[in-house]
C-alpha cells in the first residue's frame, strides 16, 4: 500500500516539466473511463485525483509524488467528442511531447471503459504509444457494470483490435467495487524498483 502522496504541480506546458529526478507511472485515457477514480483506488485516497459525473477536459497534466520514491503522473483525457480542435491540439502537443520527453519513464498505464469496444481513435492511441517503445499495460475498468461472459467478450475484442500479444499485461478492474485494484498496484511497484 502506498502511504504518503504529496501533490507536486500541474503543468500545462512543456516548459514547466519538474526535473526528472523520479521513476514516473503515468495514466491515459478517454474522458469518463474512471482515470480518476483509478488513481484514489490505488492510492487509498477519496479525492486526491477528482472524480467528476460530468466528462469534462483537464487539460493540465498533474504530478504526484508516491513515498518520496515515483511521480504518479495524471495525463489529460483525451476524446471528449465536444473538445474545441484548439484543445484537441493542446493535448497532442501534451502526451506527444511528454512520452518523447527524456525521462525516467517506466509506465503507462492506459484506462478503457470495458463497456466500449475500442473505436479507430483508440486504435491511433495505441499505435502511437507502440511506436514510443514506452512500456505500458492496459486497465479494462468498471467490470462491475457486465456479467462474467459479457467481461471476457470484451476482453477478447481488446486483444484482438489491439493486436496484443498472450502474456500482455491486461487489468481488470472496478473502481466502484474495489476490485483488481492490489494487483496493479504490485504491478506498478514491480515497474518502480526496477533497475
Ligand atoms: N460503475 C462504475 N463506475 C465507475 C467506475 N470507475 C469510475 N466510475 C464512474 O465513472 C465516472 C467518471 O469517473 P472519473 O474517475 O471522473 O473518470 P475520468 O474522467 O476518466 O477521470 C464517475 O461517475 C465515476 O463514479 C467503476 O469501476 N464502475
Ligand atoms: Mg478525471
Amino acid at each position: 500500500m502506498f502511504k504518503y502522496v504529496e501533490f507536486i504541480k500541474s503543468i500545462y506546458d512543456l516548459k514547466e516539466l519538474p526535473p526528472p529526478e523520479f521513476p514516473e507511472i503515468a495514466f491515459l485515457g478517454r474522458s469518463n473511463v474512471g482515470k480518476s477514480s483509478l488513481i484514489n483506488a490505488i492510492l487509498n485516497r477519496k479525492n486526491i485525483a477528482r472524480v467528476s459525473s460530468t466528462p469534462g477536459f483537464t487539460k493540465a497534466i498533474n504530478f504526484f509524488r508516491i513515498d518520496h520514491q515515483f511521480y504518479l503522473v495524471d495525463l489529460p483525457g483525451y476524446g471528449f467528442a465536444k473538445a474545441p480542435i484548439e484543445l484537441q491540439k493542446k493535448w497532442k502537443y501534451l502526451i506527444e511531447g511528454y512520452l518523447t520527453a527524456i525521462r525516467d519513464f517506466r509506465l503507462l498505464i492506459l484506462i478503457f471503459d470495458i463497456r466500449r469496444t475500442p473505436d479507430e481513435l483508440d486504435i491511433s492511441l495505441i499505435n502511437f504509444v507502440k511506436h514510443t517503445k514506452k512500456t505500458f499495460c492496459i486497465v479494462l475498468n468498471k467490470i462491475d457494470t457486465l456479467s462474467k461472459n459479457e467481461i471476457n467478450k470484451q476482453l477478447k475484442n481488446y486483444i484482438e483490435i489491439f493486436r496484443l500479444k498472450p502474456d500482455f499485461p491486461i487489468f481488470l478492474t472496478s473502481c466502484k467495487e474495489k476490485e483488481g485494484i492490489e494487483p496493479l498496484r504490485k504491478f506498478i511497484l514491480s515497474k518502480v524498483k526496477l533497475h
